[in-house]
């Protein structure tokens, strides 16, 4: 039977015979073993020892301990069916303090994995930056410092050269959104800064490192891959008269500020005019944007809730529906104006709504904007209060939400979407960023004291969806 009920429930829908379902993680998320083989300190190790700056105290230093169990997770994979990982490489593994020389051992263990990958068939894409900067870096200024996107580049050439054989898929940056807005702005992220100028200079730092580690892969690798970037694309909705400003000024800030230098070439003037007060744009040097703007094969599209504005018209006490403390940064720099109301449930255990319906509406519209460019949820998934119950991990909550998203991104094919592939989010259970160890997004659960991997009732949904390429009954 095929359904596709307005609900969004559908089942037995079925994709494209080429679309890729795959699984993904970050680094600093699964690997542990911070102090080993030569790896030097990111900045994600720093601000985890910070007292007060995650959930618990708890770091990244085990982890999932994938670093170790890296072989076994492997396994796992090609258990579930799955057909690509999408996975990070450390930088401070391959450079301990984010320039110089290579350092052998970090390359050896990606190189390791990649291999292990098309051993068991499963496809590799590695993402060079997923939000781990070595601290050397940071202390001579991270993104604020244009010189961080001439290391970026010459890390990508590094790794291009030793992998670039064999990677399938190319992404430079991991939701450059979280590194510039929420380790620069709000602060909630590392390396916890406060300051709206410092974001949008990180902005552009990032969008620069984008387009010259681009040049870089391309002048090394041997084979013939595709060539990504990953956006967390803000889908924006507006409340009430001033509603439609909201929505431009988020858009602006979140979205088109990533998808103007990447994609067309240059920073939208309305956004330059929103932020005038907070910066001149001087760091935007003659030809940034033209070595920014480097083509790409396919856009990868993480999404996970909507957003509801308005412009505040200080009458009421703020909202922080989207996640951000107002005693804090804000995330959004020369937007404070705004604000996000809260919307109705469900919502994950993040706090996130869960809404369908905003990933097929930001499918719609991306391809509708470019029309030439393929697409790749590269990320989507929900975090849930999971319980043993013996032995397994019936988590129907989060087979409902992938479901549901999955229809979504059905539809969005069934309307004309040029749609390649979805990755769920994660693989397994891992370090939640702020939220430390609280949050579980795996498919597949891991018990942090003794390391056990316990496929959820959810792994087993991706694993019929991966081998049927239909989305289960
Ligand atoms: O865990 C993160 C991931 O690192 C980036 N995208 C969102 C996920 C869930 O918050």
């Amino acid at each position: 039977m095929t359904q596709d009920n307005d609900d969004y429930r559908g089942a037995g829908l079925e994709f494209p015979p080429a679309f890729v379902i795959g699984s993904a993680t970050a680094s600093y998320q699964i690997e542990g073993a911070v102090r080993e083989d030569g790896r030097g300190p990111s900045i994600w190790d720093t601000f985890s020892h910070t007292p007060g700056a995650t959930l618990n105290g708890d770091t990244g230093d085990v982890a999932d301990d994938h670093y170790h169990r890296w072989e076994s997770d492997l396994d796992l994979m090609a258990d579930l069916g799955l057909h690509a990982y999408r996975f990070s490489i450390a930088w401070p593994r391959i450079q301990a303090e984010g320039r110089g020389a290579p350092n052998r051992a970090g390359l050896d263990f990606y190189s390791r994995l990649v291999d292990g990958l098309l051993a068991r068939g499963i496809s590799p894409t590695a993402t060079l930056y997923h939000w781990d900067l070595p601290q050397a870096l940071e202390d001579g200024g991270g993104w604020r410092n244009r010189d961080t996107a001439l290391r970026f580049a010459e890390y990508a050439a590094i790794v291009g050269e030793a992998l670039g054989d064999r990677v399938a898929t190319w992404t430079t940056l991991n939701e450059p959104w979280c590194s510039a807005y929420l380790g620069y702005g709000s602060g909630v992220h590392a390396p916890g800064v406060r300051d709206g100028a410092a974001a949008l200079t990180a902005v552009h730092h990032l969008n620069l490192a984008h387009g010259l580690a681009l040049s870089a892969l391309r002048e090394v690798v041997s084979n013939t891959p595709a060539y990504s970037v990953t956006l967390n694309l803000q889908v924006v909705r507006g409340e009430g008269d001033t509603g439609p400003e909201a929505v431009r000024k988020i858009d602006g800030i979140a979205n088109r500020v990533f998808l103007g230098p990447m994609l067309e070439g240059a920073y939208p003037q309305d956004v330059l005019d929103d932020t005038a007060a907070v910066t001149d744009w001087s760091f935007v040097r003659p030809g940034d944007l033209d070595l920014i703007r480097q083509p790409i094969d396919v856009l990868g599209v993480n999404y996970y809730f909507t957003n509801l504005v308005l412009l505040w018209d200080g009458s009421s006490s703020r909202q922080a529906a989207d996640g951000h403390n107002p005693s804090a940064g804000s995330p959004w720099p020369g937007s404070e104006d705004v604000e996000f109301l809260p919307q109705p449930g469900p919502y994950t255990d993040m706090g996130w709504n869960i809404a369908p319906d905003g990933l097929e509406e930001l499918l719609v519209s991306l391809s509708q904007r470019y029309p030439e460019l393929p697409l790749m949820v590269t990320e989507n998934g929900a975090a849930f209060p999971d319980r043993v119950v013996d032995g397994r991990v019936h988590d129907a909550s989060r087979i409902d939400y992938l479901r549901r998203h999955l229809t979504a991104a059905h539809r969005a094919i069934a309307r004309g979407v040029d749609l390649r592939g979805y990755y769920v989010w994660s693989l397994m259970d891992n370090f939640e960023w702020a939220y430390g160890y609280s949050k579980r997004f795996g498919i597949v659960r891991v018990d942090y004291e003794t390391q056990e991997r316990l496929v959820k009732d959810s792994g087993q949904w991706v694993h019929e969806l991966a081998t049927t390429r239909r989305i289960p009954e």
